[in-house]
């Protein structure tokens, strides 16, 4: 368990929300096979990120999130289940995690696991007895005949249409029974069926299991999935595609609510002290209002993906990449802070290990910029009302990876997007450069503490490249220069922790359809925050007429302390606090 943590005082006003502490808290995620490699082996462990924990000390955040460290085969870098109740050995034993979870406690930082519950590892024992259709584990996966009137393994035989996400048809024949099983992801990720109430309580039991290990908290991968129509009907086949879109028909499914309730109840997720995040891809704002609503004890807060989606043709995969202009992004962010501003709670995060680097996709990575964008992205984001989420390296400004060929890329995704492009006939360049933004191995680079050697991850052979730019962007230097990307973060951590109107102040935003400028005001008349902030890399004129008066203004924060007034360097930004 946690040490007791006191519930923050806050001005509700209007808001009748309880003050659930997590309200004043900043998550960091930690990609385990990343983050600090003890035994040499290249890959990042659990040992590796208990020696570090002070870095997170320092930065002062509340939560850590720790990526999957079960047993798995690592088809998708152990989002590919096989024990949930055991550590894989690569990242070391339960008494590691033990010990994490400790030294966590001990320092007054909550541990929430990753929940991988829409499906498991083909290689999952649940999963293997499936395979026999007389198991009585038969039902807890999804299994189907070959389509009506073709042989099992002839094209088109799969039970639908439907296309995975990362290994074409959704169906995998199991020549054995005849039969096929079910996976949204790769074909080693088969689903879950949660129609069986086995299923679900299994899945309730192993919950529990964890918070009596000590566990604050879950974040669940794609929950948004876990009902679908129990009918499977095919998917609309776009122009020109081979496969249809499973979407309509698992994606917020019927009896998704009911699931999240009973998961709730059965595990007492509800109980205080825990933090329950769901990734939900698909969710729309009134969705994520309901499940987010205290009064139905279904889930503190969800991921949701409009904004990291807003740079995609839309209906097209991640790779068809379109501009996204800054007014769009705010408008986008702003509309979800409307929607749940009197009911439920947003999370707030620029970037994960399925997503590019802030700096680089919303900012500006060039040497020039990188350190102001940073610290502009980074302040824009945490003065938005919600949980922020940082992204190990985030709080270095770290870039996305300057990989020159796809020898070097080792996500799943990447890899078959690359092959599959190619032999579509897009050109070389178009991949290499579609993959340079959004591959998810930007994210997944070691981290890079020190200029040493593989940038102090590892004194062995890193699994995936480190950044060359390690020997500039590391957390030793960042630690030892004041006006660094971490130590504006260091500081912004401790504005939500000390000021009260981060966590909780009315948002709103002022000049929506500007092309540069974020404004936003939290708070009313009487008291409130103000960030004015040039998210551009060409300086920015703010015209007085369109701020609240500044006049008596104390400047909270700012990018480039002592620069005053409102012609704005390029990424320049402030916080002021006015009380009238
Ligand atoms: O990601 C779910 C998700 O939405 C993916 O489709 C995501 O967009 C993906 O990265 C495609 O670009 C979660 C995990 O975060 C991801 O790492 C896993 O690979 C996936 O679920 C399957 O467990």
């Amino acid at each position: 368990m946690a040490p007791p943590m006191t519930t923050p005082d806050l001005p509700h006003g209007t808001d009748t929300r309880p003050a659930h502490w997590w309200r004043t808290a900043v998550v960091y995620q930690v990609y385990p096979r990343s983050f600090a490699d003890s035994d040499g082996d290249g890959v990042g462990d659990l040992p590796g990120i208990t020696s570090r924990l002070d870095h997170l000390v320092r930065l002062g955040i509340d939560v850590l999130w720790l990526s999957p460290v079960y047993r798995s085969p690592m088809d998708d870098n152990g989002y590919d289940i096989s024990d949930y109740q055991d550590v894989d050995p690569l990242f070391g034993t339960l008494a590691d995690l033990d010990a994490l979870i400790a030294g966590c406690h001990a320092r007054g930082i909550r541990l929430v696991m990753d929940l991988v519950v829409n499906h498991t590892s083909d290689e999952h024992p649940w999963f293997v007895e499936s395979r026999d259709p007389a198991s009585p584990r038969r039902d807890w996966y999804w299994w189907r005949p070959a389509r009506p009137g073709h042989e099992p393994g002839t094209e088109g035989a799969e039970p639908t249409n439907w296309e995975s996400v990362f290994s074409g048809p959704a169906w995998e024949l199991d020549p054995t029974s005849g039969e096929y099983y079910l996976h949204l992801f790769s074909r080693k990720q088969p689903d879950l069926n949660w129609e069986n109430p086995q299923v679900r309580q299994a899945v309730y039991a192993m919950m529990r299991w964890w918070v009596d290990r000590g566990v604050d908290g879950f974040r669940m991968d794609v929950i948004d999935l876990i009902s679908r129509d129990p009918t499977l009907p095919d998917g609309p086949v776009p122009p020109g595609a081979l496969f249809g879109s499973p979407h309509a028909a698992v994606a917020n499914g019927p009896r998704l609510e009911e699931f999240l309730a009973e998961m709730n109840r059965e595990v007492g997720l509800s109980a205080g002290h825990l933090l329950t995040v769901g990734e939900m891809p698909a969710s729309s704002i009134d969705l994520a209002r309901r499940v987010t609503d205290p009064a139905r004890r279904e889930l503190d807060m969800v991921f949701t993906f409009e904004h990291v989606d807003l740079d995609v043709r839309p209906g097209g995969p991640k790779w068809d990449i379109v501009p996204a202009p800054l007014p769009v992004l705010k408008r986008t962010l702003a509309r979800w802070q409307d929607g749940l501003a009197d009911v439920g709670w947003n999370s707030l995060y620029w970037n994960n290990h399925d997503q590019p680097r802030a700096v680089t996709r919303f900012g500006d990575d060039s040497p020039e910029h990188r350190v102001a964008s940073a610290k502009t992205l980074g302040t824009v984001l945490h003065l938005h009302r919600g949980t922020p989420y940082v992204y190990q390296g985030e709080e270095l400004g770290m870039t996305n990876a300057p990989f020159a060929s796809i020898a070097e890329y080792r996500d799943i995704e990447s890899i078959r997007y690359h092959a599959q492009a190619l032999a579509a006939g897009v050109p070389v360049e178009t991949v290499m450069a579609a993959l340079a933004l959004k591959g998810r191995d930007n994210a997944r680079t070691p981290m890079q503490w020190d200029a040493g050697p593989h940038a102090g991850f590892t004194t062995g052979e890193p699994w995936l490249p480190v950044n060359p730019n390690h020997t500039e962007i590391n957390a030793a230097a960042a630690q030892a220069d004041p006006s660094s990307v971490f130590n504006h973060y260091r500081a912004l951590i401790a504005l939500r922790h000390e000021n009260a109107l981060v966590a909780d102040g009315r948002f709103e935003l002022l000049l929506p359809d500007h092309p540069q400028l974020w404004v936003i005001v939290r708070g009313d008349a009487s008291h409130r925050l103000v960030v004015v902030a040039n998210c551009s890399s060409e300086p920015a004129t703010a015209d007085p007429a369109d701020l609240p008066d500044l006049a008596d203004a104390t400047v909270l924060l700012a990018t480039h302390p002592g620069h005053e007034g409102l012609d704005l360097l390029p990424w320049e930004s402030r916080v002021y606090e006015v009380r009238s």
